[in-house]
């Protein structure tokens, strides 16, 4: 779990100095190696590998638009995965998905820049496993901002009702991009809302991934033991901003400073430590993860962009007829509309 959450931070650390470039001095999103937006993860890393690392390749997890940690956490392919990022050809969704929208079909994973959109999607993972018999599990990840949207709390009613072998992991940072929890909802801990559903719901009140990964084991045993879902809200913390280039400015210095402060990266290897790990056996590991991202950020950027005219493919699983072979309905280039 360290060395999956030191890759984590470190791939976003890199990720963050690949993004800045051409983008200065005025911010131009479109600009640099890594078009559009990018939201960053470090804070949360302990929710995603805590609860992943119960997880095998055949139990399917869906992520919100803050994936990476997840992602790395449930074994996506760290190469591919960049080239999407970099918008390339060999990326996991052929460069045309970006960060929001990675999906790794190897091992069952996939992300959404739509909030709460992964909920349903997970819950069918989870029914069908049901129905072929296996003890696959889902794992749907959301943020504390989503959990008024219908596709979460229909979710929820859905897999209680069917006893789905699926669990909802709320990662609690306090804010949904400029707008504190507090403003949105009355219910402190999330995993209440599990009440109103007959579903089993706990909250773990700190990043400890050694908590999360402990309640993250009772929740992923209930469901492969075929006892039902559950809901697990995390407390994380954002250590940047919502996307790469918000200001922060609606957001008090003293809670930037306090998620800084409070590192479950840190905290873990305090942990090591004190059971015995040698300082050069964390650093192996830290070492392990730079030389595994810096690999696979030199060998996304050395990878052919698409070509333009592929941008009409893949659109359609099963095209309606005649839209195969028929010119563009729209200009690609730009134009009145
Ligand atoms: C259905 C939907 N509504 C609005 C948005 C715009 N949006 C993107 S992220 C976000 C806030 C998400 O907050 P939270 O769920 O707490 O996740 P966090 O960014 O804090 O990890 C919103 C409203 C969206 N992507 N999807
Ligand atoms: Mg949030």
């Amino acid at each position: 779990m360290f060395e999956d959450m030191v890759t984590a931070r470190y791939y976003e650390e890199r990720l963050q100095e690949e993004y800045l470039e051409g983008k200065q001095p005025a911010f131009d999103i479109s600009a640099g190696p890594i078009p559009g937006e990018l939201h960053l993860a470090a804070g949360h890393e302990a929710s995603g590998i805590g609860v992943c690392h119960h997880l095998r390749d055949d139990d399917t997890v869906t992520a919100p638009h803050r994936p990476h940690h997840i992602a790395i956490a449930k074994g996506v392919d760290l190469k591919r995965m960049t080239a999407e990022i970099f918008g390339r050809e060999t990326g996991l969704g052929k460069g045309k998905g970006g960060h929001m929208h990675l999906f790794d079909p190897d091992v069952n994973f996939a992300c959404s820049g739509i909030i709460a959109q992964g909920c349903p999607p997970a819950a069918g993972a989870a029914l069908a496993a049901k129905k072929r018999n296996t003890d696959a599990v889902a794992v749907a990840f959301l943020g504390e901002g989503a959990i008024d949207q219908g596709g979460f709390l229909e979710s929820l009613n859905f897999a209680g009702v069917h006893d789905l072998p699926v669990v909802f992991v709320i990662e609690d940072n306090d804010w949904a991009i400029s707008m504190p929890k507090e403003r949105v909802t009355d219910v402190e801990d999330g995993s209440k809302r599990a009440d109103g559903f007959a579903v089993h719901g706990e909250r773990v009140d700190s990043d400890d991934v050694e908590a999360v990964h402990e309640a993250a084991g009772r929740a992923v045993g209930r469901a492969r033991d075929g006892n039902g879902p559950t809901l697990l809200e995390v407390q994380v913390h954002r250590r940047m901003g919502h996307f790469m280039g918000d200001p922060q400015t609606y957001r008090p210095e003293a809670d930037q400073e306090a998620a800084a402060e409070r590192d479950s990266i840190e905290r873990l290897a305090e942990t090591l430590r004190a059971h015995g790990v040698e300082e050069a056996e964390l650093a192996e590991s830290r070492t392990a993860a730079e030389e595994r991202v810096d690999d696979a950020i030199a060998w996304a950027k050395e990878q052919p962009e698409p070509d333009p005219a592929a941008a009409h493919e893949d659109v359609w699983v099963n095209p309606p007829s005649g839209v195969t072979d028929s010119e563009p309905a729209y200009d690609l280039a730009g134009g009145d509309d």
